[in-house]
């Protein structure tokens, strides 16, 4: 018992244990092939060897036991949907899943005395890897300019704080970020603090990730969202998944997959990357996942060059209105053209010739590979495309998803079974931010709403998205900067101007599980406000414990509820935070009743119920066991939102990457062992790399043509309009990755995306659409010459 304790500090409130972590060495790096399918026996050895090196067994078995159960834990992993039909099976989440958990549930901690022991000078040459397995963040902690290390203070001082800093400015330099693990009920509280304050700065991690889809979306089919369902997807003819690495990033969306292949639909990858949980999946929760091959999932793989996916859907639109003329009837949906859509006639006519020697060249593929996927269409009445971030962080991301919703409504593939859009949303609550009011550019019939309801009057100026955001940051506009979770130094593009930017503003306010980079590179003061995560308790309230709610990929809501015991007893929930906050920043005397919200969810979700559309009867409803469906008028009778009542035909010029000489496009991603800013490990199993992140994979001819060998060391070096970035020490790796397009991963290679490289319309940076080139390094140059 004693040794147990030594290193825990002698303050009964806290419970874990403090660890010291080596940090990433890059020496270590090792490249095996890549492995031909995902999951297996070894997903779920991983899931509980991290489990238990984080929180010991009976933390792990009791939190993964509960995620994604009626009534249990939404798991943090990932938006994708749970089943709302039948029995659902014992353990419903994935090895990326529970390693979720397993870094939230934690027992390491992050101790006044870990900040003491370790200054801001020594934290900045810290990796974020190193950073975030420190553990969980224990004591509200503050640092003042000309101070060198973070220092403990009470919960009251640092309230008084930031209500002092708000006060002392105006509301157009305040700005508000949210992270999309944020729940319902904490997202609704947090943007009705900012518009009672007076200002739509409410930047979120959606702005960097689904943004472009909302923006094609809205207009054309008059919702920001999917429209379709889980039974939608298993019971499809035929599925594109396009941009996205499901057997990493949304790894039960491959039961799904396999489900909708064994019903008898088929799948089509459009990918660089031959993802392994592409081609096979072995379901750990089946006894032929545990032993043998596993199922297939994509019966086509399209290996499209970066960015080249609005060429591809433009040669489809052509192929089959060519199919069309040939049959009419056969292929077009033509009443469903006629009552429900418009601008059909510009667009036929606009995709009645095509280049094809472009379009080869954008896609890098074959006519006939893509007259093939033609006739698997013409064939399909009922049609889903997938996508996530391969097309959404590129200039012409917009029209790209616009030329998936001319697809779509070309054979009326919206609001009959099997048949829809399917943006596969990221952060677990995302989507559900949006809906319950995260939005730089609300719609006035969501701010009449809330003013009714609260008796105030929101701003109706824009406020900042991310992108905007680090540039008024940088420009010194910004006098307060609170981050609802999330970890904007890290995630956004461009670093050094990001991390300029933060720490020119006067305050910067974390509320945080783990300590990361955005702590690190502060305002002139800071402020890290210690959270409970999903898996923890809220019990410290007058009417009992509270639950929170989320909505999923597929506009389902339901609730969610944490069980573990918090590291710490000085955590506060979200909803609590902000509301002293407020009250802080607005007096006892306010016209909203802060106090009550933050003691019951209850009176929250009744705000929320006559604010959010669909969300009626919400406290009833919520505790549902399956949780309800918000109304998505497309899904739900085939209607369109929109200014008309009409689906839009759009017609966008053929748009592709097409690097300078000397140049290839870099596109980034996520390894199998992150969630975004945070690293579980070092093991991109799928993929063959370990060890390391510092790798450029490249198809070996590229790699030829560059004169450096496999494994060399080089600098990288991007350009945007004539500017250049440069991100050092990296290697080079041959893989088969398209040709022309080499891949990194997410955050090491932020550096090199220049603030101005964005998706026209959502602004959304352009991660996936960088032109970079490789140096030799002048040392490493030096080595060769010796040897
Ligand atoms: N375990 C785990 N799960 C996660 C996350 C995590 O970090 N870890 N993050 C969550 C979040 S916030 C999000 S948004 C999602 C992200 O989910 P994904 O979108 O799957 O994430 P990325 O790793 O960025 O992978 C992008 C994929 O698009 C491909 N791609 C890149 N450029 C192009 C292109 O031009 N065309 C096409 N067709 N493909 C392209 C890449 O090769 C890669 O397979 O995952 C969520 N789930
Ligand atoms: N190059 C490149 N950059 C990208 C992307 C890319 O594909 N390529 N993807 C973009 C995308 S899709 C996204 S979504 C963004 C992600 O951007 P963010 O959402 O800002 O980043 P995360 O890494 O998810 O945030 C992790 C931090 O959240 C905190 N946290 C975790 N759980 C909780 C909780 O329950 N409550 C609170 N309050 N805090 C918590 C922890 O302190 C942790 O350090 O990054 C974007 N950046
Ligand atoms: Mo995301």
């Amino acid at each position: 018992m004693t040794k147990k304790r030594r290193d825990t500090v002698q303050d009964g409130s806290v419970r874990g244990r403090r660890v010291a972590f080596k940090d990433i060495d890059e020496a270590d790096l090792e490249v095996h092939d890549p492995k031909p399918h995902a999951a297996g026996m070894k997903a779920v050895e991983v899931s509980f060897a991290r489990g238990l090196a984080q929180g010991g067994l009976s933390r792990t078995v009791r939190s993964m036991y509960r995620v994604n159960q009626s009534g249990g834990m939404d798991c943090p992993g990932c938006a994708w949907p749970e089943p709302t039909e039948g029995p659902r099976k014992p353990v419903e989440f994935c090895e990326n899943g529970a390693k979720a958990i397993a870094e939230e549930s934690t027992t390491r901690i992050v101790t006044p005395e870990w900040w003491a022991e370790h200054s801001i000078a020594e934290l900045e040459t810290k990796t974020e890897y190193w950073l975030g397995q420190s553990g969980r963040i224990t004591h509200p902690m503050a640092i003042r300019a000309g101070e060198t290390h973070y220092r403990p203070i009470s919960w009251s001082e640092a309230f008084e704080t930031i209500g002092e800093h708000v006060r002392a400015t105006t509301p157009e330099r305040c700005m508000f970020y949210t992270s999309g693990r944020t729940a319902n009920e904490t997202a609704f509280l947090y943007q009705l603090l900012a518009r009672c304050l007076g200002t739509n700065n409410l930047p979120d991690c959606s702005n960097m990730c689904h943004e472009s889809s909302g923006t094609a979306l809205n207009p054309t089919i008059g919702i920001g969202k999917g429209t379709v369902s889980l039974q939608d997807l298993e019971h499809s003819e035929l599925i594109f998944v396009v941009g996205q690495n499901p057997g990493t990033n949304h790894p039960r969306m491959l039961g799904s997959l396999a489900q909708a292949r064994k019903n008898g639909g088929k799948v089509v990858a459009v990918n660089p990357l031959p993802e392994a949980g592409l081609m096979r999946f072995k379901d750990p929760q089946t006894v032929k996942g545990m032993v043998g091959d596993g199922d297939r999932i994509s019966d086509e793989f399209l290996q499209i060059k970066v960015g080249g996916d609005q060429a591809l859907f433009q040669a489809l639109g052509h192929l089959l209105l060519q199919r069309e003329a040939a049959d009419p009837g056969s292929v077009v949906d033509r009443e469903f053209i006629e009552s429900r859509t418009k601008g059909y006639q510009d667009y036929a006519a606009a995709r009645s010739t095509i280049d094809w020697a472009e379009i080869e060249k954008a896609t890098g593929l074959a006519r006939t590979e893509i007259d093939h996927i033609a006739d698997l269409m013409a064939a399909s009445k009922a049609t889903i495309f997938c996508w996530a971030l391969g097309l959404t962080q590129q200039p012409h991301s917009v029209d790209t998803i616009k030329e998936i919703v001319n697809l779509l409504l070309l054979q009326g593939n919206f609001g009959k079974p099997g048949a829809g859009a399917c943006p596969v949303r990221g952060h677990s609550n995302v989507q559900g931010d949006r809906t319950f009011g995260i939005w730089e550019r609300p719609t006035e019939p969501f701010l009449a709403r809330l003013d009714a309801e609260f008796g105030i009057a929101s701003p109706r100026a824009h406020g900042y998205d991310s992108t905007d955001g680090m540039s008024a940051m940088h420009a010194g506009e910004v006098d307060v900067f609170v981050s609802m979770g999330g970890n904007l130094a890290a995630a956004n593009s461009d670093t050094a101007v990001m991390e300029a930017g933060l720490k020119r503003t006067g305050l910067t306010v974390h509320i945080s599980t783990k300590p990361n980079r955005s702590h690190v590179v502060h305002g002139e003061t800071s402020i890290i406000l210690p959270t409970l995560g999903r898996s923890d308790r809220d019990d410290k309230h007058p009417g009992g414990p509270q639950f929170l709610s989320v909505e999923n990929s597929m506009s389902v809501v339901s609730s969610t509820r944490g069980r573990l015991e918090p590291v710490s007893d000085h955590l506060l929930a979200e909803p609590v935070i902000i509301a002293r906050m407020a009250q802080a920043i607005f007096g006892p005397d306010h016209v909203v009743d802060w106090q009550a919200m933050a003691e019951d969810y209850d009176v929250i979700r009744d705000h929320a119920s006559r604010v959010v559309e669909g969300t009626e009867d919400f406290n009833r409803r919520v505790r549902d066991k399956q949780g309800f469906v918000l109304p998505n008028p497309p899904r739900d009778h085939r209607s369109f939102a929109t200014a008309d009542g009409k689906a839009g035909f759009t017609v966008r010029e053929l748009e592709y990457l097409d690097p300078p000489e000397g140049h290839l496009v870099l596109q980034t991603m996520r390894s199998h062992d992150q969630y975004n800013t945070t690293f579980y490990g070092l093991d991109d199993r799928y993929r063959g790399i370990s060890g390391g992140r510092r790798v450029i994979l490249i198809h070996p001819e590229d790699l030829a043509a560059t004169g450096f060998a496999d494994r060399d060391l080089v600098d990288v070096v991007s350009v945007f309009q004539g500017e250049e970035r440069r991100a050092e020490r990296f290697h080079l790796v041959a893989y088969p990755t398209a040709r022309g397009c080499v891949a990194a991963y997410y955050p090491e290679a932020n550096a090199l995306t220049h603030r101005g490289l964005v998706a026209r319309e959502s602004n959304t940076p352009g991660f996936k659409a960088m032109m970079v080139r490789f140096e030799a390094r002048a040392e490493e140059a030096a080595i060769h010459e010796d040897s």
